[in-house]
């Protein structure tokens, strides 16, 4: 985890040294015929992660490390609207990738103070206390648990939060809903949302939204990737490389309390299950087990 970032500095480090002490034996060795004879210092070896305009991460997470020291692992736990209960269980580490999963239980778990049978638990993992930033370059690459009509109530995102509790700002860099089910009639299969939200307390809940393009099809099986580019002037949207959302500071009033005071955000990776918003699961129409497999996440602090 911090392994591939901390190798990265490393070797970075050790490269700049053997080249400052090349090229002071050189101009010791030699004085004659220097000037033809010089000795370039090498560069450091640029971080195969670096990004032009964003340089080299500040945060890079492979999943490579089971301790995933980099986060905190959510136990015994409801999240806002779920119908799951989250679990540490539902979290696990292979192959240089993270599985937040879904399982229908045995025996649902009687939440009687919200009136509800959870019949299913989910993971859950955050940054919190451990890493955060405003502004900068946001990017996760994954595979979604929204199985084409049999993820009714699946519901993964990758997100952010102010760490100051006064900020309503919230960065849905993805969610996506499981299917069968639809809105509105708008059907979200294949698709992903990229949210601001500016406020939400109470009924003062607002935000702006956009789903991905359907020539992208996030329902195929495969891996993808979501960045979200933030700087002090805009907030960009990409989905496999392609920007499908931008919202300036000028298009709207709200958006500076929210996301130009330099408040850091930190990260959130989870699946919930079930929402009145895009339906609730069930055993026809919803898998007992879905895998939300994401192979990395990192983050480019913005340089101005
Ligand atoms: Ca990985």
């Amino acid at each position: 985890m911090a392994s591939v970032a901390t190798a990265g500095m490393v070797s970075a480090f050790a490269v700049a040294s053997s080249a400052t002490a090349c090229v002071s034996s050189s101009s010791g060795g030699a004085s004659k015929g220097s000037a033809t004879g010089t000795v370039q210092p090498q560069r450091p070896a640029k971080s195969p992660y670096y990004v032009k305009g964003w340089g080299t991460p500040v945060f890079n997470e492979d999943f490579n490390d089971p301790s995933l020291a980099q986060w905190n692992i959510h136990d015994n736990e409801y999240a806002n609207h779920d119908w799951s209960t989250v679990k540490k269980e539902n979290v696990t580490v292979k192959n240089g990738k993270i599985i937040l999963n879904t399982k229908r239980l045995d025996q649902a778990v009687n939440d009687e103070k919200n009136e509800k049978k959870r019949w299913y638990s989910a993971g859950f993992i955050d940054t919190v206390g451990k890493f955060s930033q405003a502004y900068g370059r946001f990017e996760m690459r994954a595979k979604l648990p929204t199985i084409k009509n049999k993820s009714r109530g699946i519901w993964p995102a990758f997100w952010l939060r102010a760490d100051n509790p006064s900020n309503g700002g919230e960065i849905d860099i993805l969610e996506a809903y499981g299917t069968p089910d639809a809105v509105n009639g708008f059907d979200p299969a294949g698709r992903s949302q990229g949210t601001l939200h500016y406020t939400q307390d109470g009924e003062n809940w607002t935000m702006t939204s956009k789903f991905t393009p359907k020539r992208i099809d996030l329902n195929d099986g495969e891996f993808h990737t979501w960045t979200l580019e933030w700087t002090p002037e805009k907030i960009t949207f990409l989905v496999d490389g392609q920007a499908y959302h931008t919202v300036k500071k000028t298009d709207d009033p709200r958006w500076k309390k929210a996301f130009g005071s330099g408040d850091p955000y930190s990260i959130r990776l989870n699946v919930q299950v079930g929402s009145k918003y895009w339906g609730t699961p069930n055993p026809t129409d919803t898998a007992d087990r879905t895998d939300y497999v994401v192979d990395y996440v990192r983050v480019w602090k913005y340089r101005g």
